[in-house]
């Protein structure tokens, strides 16, 4: 009783800090296929635990397991292999563009390519993504050009948004791809809203709300989940834990919830979470999500428990708040690595065919940098016209505009 009466203020510390040794002991991982997978039409009340447990698919061994496999077919789990190592070489080239000064600024997905490129697998055409910068793989497992990518990320003359956006900042209303803010979680009250509108329209789209585990600190993400609740809005409600917000711990925003899943408990919502970097899992789980919200049943919170191996962004340097090695310990796992081994355990895959996949998935990106390039970068050849800065704002142009326009000649 030494300091009663005294108060205590609490910081949530990482269990390591750079120079220690990573631990995961404290992640507990629940085994391949031991995670019921419940009626669409159940009662959330019953399946509360889930928002405690982790859905699994692939085991250790690289077999499909459980009630939640045997949804897809060869084809299509050859094609989410593709979709995920596109994804990942994407991100190396443009990361190495960035480097070389052709573009101010990227983020990758290293580690996280399975949780956009399975999701958009569930979803049917119309359906509306509110993402967040970390979701690409949403537009590369729809057949969105690369080249129309690596446009906006040079700004170059070839860029639909035309410079007005940050490079990846992405929009794509064809492709259910709402376009990025760079303001943390405004995209989860607008997917809520999108799709109460959806409904109150009597229209069959559903919408599909993307955060970061540190942006639910946010209190848009706490006000989306009171209007999603309340009204059932027809919207799937996605958490990607990646361990980080930048150099702060997941631990901040989780608080005392014991799993981001959990703060959908509050608001009745059914919350499960699921192994991110399981291609099958996620494409399970987004599908038992997204036909609960097709069949009125209302909205689904879905944690995505993964790691981000990579920087935060080009602007980034993790060691200067994690271990190095700290991706190697993660224990579940690299989602692409998984896949390849359950198609090899299949016979539908080897590893000759892998290593000729990676080489001709490298030449398809590099054509399409080269594309790209031919209209331009950041310091050279073509650029959006400065015309352009003035125009699509407003119906009508408000006089002081018209006369910076006549100003820049233009
Ligand atoms: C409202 C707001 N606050 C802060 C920032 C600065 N910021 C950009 S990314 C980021 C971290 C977000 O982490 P998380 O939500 O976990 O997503 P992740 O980057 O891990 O995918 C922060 C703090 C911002 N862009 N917007
Ligand atoms: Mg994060």
């Amino acid at each position: 009783m030494a300091d009663a009466g005294m108060l205590r203020f609490h910081v949530p510390e990482p269990e390591v800090r750079p120079g220690g040794t990573p631990d995961f002991s404290n992640v507990t991982i629940p085994k391949a296929g031991s995670v019921p997978r419940p009626e669409i039409d159940v009662d959330p009340r019953t399946i509360r635990d889930m928002a405690f447990s982790i859905i699994r698919v692939l085991n250790r061994a690289g077999e499909a397991v459980g009630p939640w496999a045997g949804l897809l077919t060869d084809e299509e789990l050859l094609e989410g292999l593709r979709h995920m190592m596109t994804l990942r070489t994407f991100d190396a080239r443009m990361q190495m563009a960035q480097r070389q000064g052709k573009t101010s600024f990227y983020m990758q997905h290293l580690g996280e390519e399975a949780v956009s490129c399975a999701f958009r697998k569930a979803l049917q055409p119309g359906d509306m993504n509110f993402p967040t910068y970390r979701q690409a793989g949403l537009l590369i497992a729809d057949g969105y050009p690369m080249v129309t990518m690596m446009n906006q990320i040079y700004s170059n003359e070839a860029d639909p948004l035309k410079g007005r956006q940050l490079p990846i900042m992405y929009s794509s209303k064809e492709h259910g791809f709402f376009s990025i803010s760079g303001n943390l979680a405004t995209q989860y009250i607008q997917a809520v809203g999108w799709a109460m509108a959806s409904a109150i329209s009597k229209d069959s789209r559903i919408a599909a709300a993307w955060i970061g585990d540190g942006s639910t600190a946010e209190s848009d993400f706490h006000a989306a989940l009171v209007f999603a609740s309340t009204y059932k809005a027809p919207v799937v409600l996605n958490v990607v834990n990646n361990q980080w917000a930048i150099s702060t711990f997941q631990g901040i925003a989780r608080g005392g919830s014991g799993t981001f899943a959990a703060r959908g408990l509050g608001f009745g919502i059914p919350s499960l979470r699921v192994d991110g970097n399981d291609y099958l899992a996620v494409h399970a789980v987004a599908k038992w999500a997204i036909e609960r919200a097709r069949r009125n049943l209302g909205p689904t919170l879905v944690e995505y428990v993964t790691y981000r191996v990579g920087a935060h962004s080009s602007s980034d340097d993790p060691s200067a708040y994690r271990p190095k090695a700290e991706s190697d310990a993660w224990p579940l796992g690299d989602p692409v690595i998984r896949l390849k081994n359950h198609l090899i355990h299949k016979g539908v895959w080897s590893e000759q065919r892998h290593t000729q996949a990676e080489a001709e998935i490298l030449e398809t990106v590099i054509t399409a940098q080269k594309e790209a390039e031919s209209h331009g970068t950041l310091h050279a050849g073509g650029k959006p016209s400065t015309r352009d800065m003035f125009e699509g704002v407003y119906a009508e142009m408000p006089p002081h505009l018209r006369r910076q326009r006549q100003q820049a000649g233009v």
